[in-house]
């Protein structure tokens, strides 16, 4: 059940786009709407990415965000989420992310998956993800949260295409029966200083299991997860700040690394 008329999920949708290709922080917009609910929140996400394609904007992939500890505990929240990657968010590995484009960026370390076949909840598994897998792959997120101080609650931060702004993919791609997301350890390195570590298993236990919920989540607005998806399984640690000048290096076991510049 929603609660905000067209007009206003059109318009709340345009605000937040705004901020987002300009790089200006607003306020959340809970403030304002404090009865809207999570339909509401996906549904403002949604106009937001026709908003993208009705320019000619491609979506490239999906994330899945706070579904780590970690990252709940470090947002004050207990829910993860879904969002749309879009192609101009796509920065090549070593390449350089410019800060005047953003407004408060921070990097995460993310295991990605690419699917072979569609995925369609309600009842998606584990199981089912690992059977759907086609590889697994190292991803950096970029963060960049339209709202001031990185201070949302998770309707607004849904809304907010969770906070999505770039991300980097690379390193080696390796068939799901050659790699453990759950062991699989990682490094993140700015400019030579390991600033955290973790495991797979950060990510809901297991990142396929980050998957399964997208595909469940998706399901509740009659949507699947179509083949051939890449889908980033959220933050493996709490996501760090970057600012102009900073190297960022993350080190995959198994997959390789993931590098890029701020400048
Ligand atoms: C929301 C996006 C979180 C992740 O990987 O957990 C996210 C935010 O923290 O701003 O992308
Ligand atoms: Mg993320």
């Amino acid at each position: 059940m929603s609660t905000l008329s067209r007009a206003t999920i059109a318009q709340l949708a345009e605000h937040l786009e705004n901020a987002e290709l300009q790089a200006f922080d607003v306020t959340k917009i809970t403030d304002d709407y404090p009865d809207m609910d999570w339909e509401d929140a996906y549904d403002i996400q949604w106009e937001i990415r026709s908003r993208k394609q009705a320019r000619g904007t491609k979506v490239v992939g999906l994330k899945m965000g706070l579904t780590s500890y970690e990252k709940m505990k470090q947002m004050g929240v207990d829910v993860p989420v879904y969002a749309f990657l879009a192609d101009y968010f796509n920065v090549p590995d070593g390449g350089t992310v410019k800060t005047a484009e953003l407004i408060h960026p921070k990097v995460e370390a993310e295991i990605a998956i690419i699917t072979s076949k569609p995925l369609r909840g309600p009842g998606c598994t584990v199981a089912h993800v690992l059977a759907a897998t086609e590889a697994v792959l190292p991803a950096v997120e970029v963060i960049d949260s339209r709202y001031r101080d990185f201070k949302f609650d998770l309707k607004s931060v849904v809304a907010d295409n969770a906070s999505s702004a770039r991300f980097v993919t690379g390193g080696n791609l390796k068939r799901v029966d050659q790699v453990d997301m759950k062991t699989l350890g990682v490094v993140m390195e700015i400019n030579g200083q390991v600033v955290a570590t973790g495991a797979g298993a950060a990510v809901l236990g297991h990142p396929a299991a980050s998957v399964a919920m997208l595909a469940n989540m998706l399901a509740e607005r009659g949507e699947e997860i179509p083949a051939g998806t890449f889908i980033m399984t959220g933050g493996i640690t709490a996501a760090v700040s970057v600012k102009a000048g900073d190297s960022v290096c993350v080190r995959y076991q198994d997959l390789g690394s993931i590098s890029m510049t701020f400048v």
